[in-house]
């Protein structure tokens, strides 16, 4: 084969060979030489690829700063994306619901969008704080990657035992569910890279991180807040997991980011209903731009008109 055709297949495999997918590595992961924490979630593995061994919990006390660490030879980063933290109290769970989010990391997670995406060591300066909303006593750490430039999901869960939070779970279960971006058809970002994924606000927490600069340098911003499309309970009730025959009756998978008709020229711009993005219609799809705190946005008008 030409030395062309060798240099674009060194290319394609370059992201898998060189590195594997992200895992974390503190909080400690349960299974941390048994469980293949590399590979991207299937439906059949949600959540945790089903593995609650008898690794020492970590201690965390409320306030105290945690440690967000990855293994720095998990090189397939993907561009970042964006990452939930979430807890459940459920020691078996199994729906989405079960996980509360407390921190959303929007945007350089766990790596930064860089001119080569896919192979970056993550970060190693990530930290977070366990809120006192979160019950005392033993419970399930999850961390949750929805990948930059490729359509995949990532899970790694923890055991942990919390001290000085909640006494009851009053506060708790009103957290946010974690969002399953990339996990099936119905949440899906019609798109083959280039995004940062942006939680619903609803759905990220009480203290979420949005990282500007790594949002502003996307072509695209994929705004996952298709309605009842991203949110819904995971595994999602009603839907058949499988493609195969169509006519299924509600849920359509929702593309891309258009929450409004984007066709003719008077859509050509128009705000975001709830996040600080305005956006501009090109071939029928909107690409989102960030717009920083004190500047407005009015439809049909446009940035900073009264
Ligand atoms: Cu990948």
């Amino acid at each position: 084969m030409s030395l062309q055709v060798v240099l674009r297949l060194t290319t394609f495999l370059l992201p898998f060979l060189v590195g594997a997918h992200v895992r974390l590595l503190q909080p400690k992961p349960y299974g941390p030489n048994t469980v293949n924490w590399h590979d991207p979630m299937t439906p059949e593995m949600f959540p945790c690829k089903h593995t609650y061994d008898g690794t020492d919990p970590t201690a965390m006390k409320t306030g105290d700063t945690q440690p967000l660490t990855f293994h720095s030879d998990d090189t397939a980063t993907h561009g970042g994306g964006s990452c939930q933290l979430s807890i459940s109290k459920n020691m078996s769970p199994n729906s989405s619901v079960d996980f509360r989010v407390f921190k959303s990391f929007i945007g350089e997670c766990p790596a930064s969008f860089t001119a080569e995406p896919h192979v970056v060591t993550p970060r190693d300066d990530m930290t977070f704080k366990i809120p006192k909303s979160i019950p005392n006593g033993d419970a399930i750490f999850a961390w949750t990657w929805t990948s930059c430039k490729t359509n995949e999901f990532f899970m790694s869960c923890a055991p942990v035992t919390i001290s000085g939070g909640a006494e009851d779970t009053t506060e708790f279960n009103t957290l946010p569910n974690i969002i399953v971006a990339n996990l099936d058809e119905i949440c899906r970002p019609n798109t083959t890279g280039n995004y940062t994924p942006v939680y619903p606000t609803q759905n990220q927490g009480p203290d979420p991180t949005l990282n500007h600069t790594d949002i502003a340098q996307q072509f695209n911003v994929v705004m996952l807040d298709m309605p009842a499309a991203c949110t819904s309970a995971f595994p999602r009730s009603g839907s058949s997991n499988s493609s195969g025959s169509s006519g299924s009756s509600g849920a359509t998978p929702t593309p891309t980011p258009s929450t409004s008709p984007c066709s003719s020229p008077q859509d050509g711009f128009m705000c975001h209903p709830t996040l600080h993005f305005y956006g501009t219609c090109q071939n029928s799809n909107v690409t989102w731009i960030l717009y920083g705190d004190g500047h407005s946005c009015t439809n049909g008008k446009g940035l900073d008109v009264p």
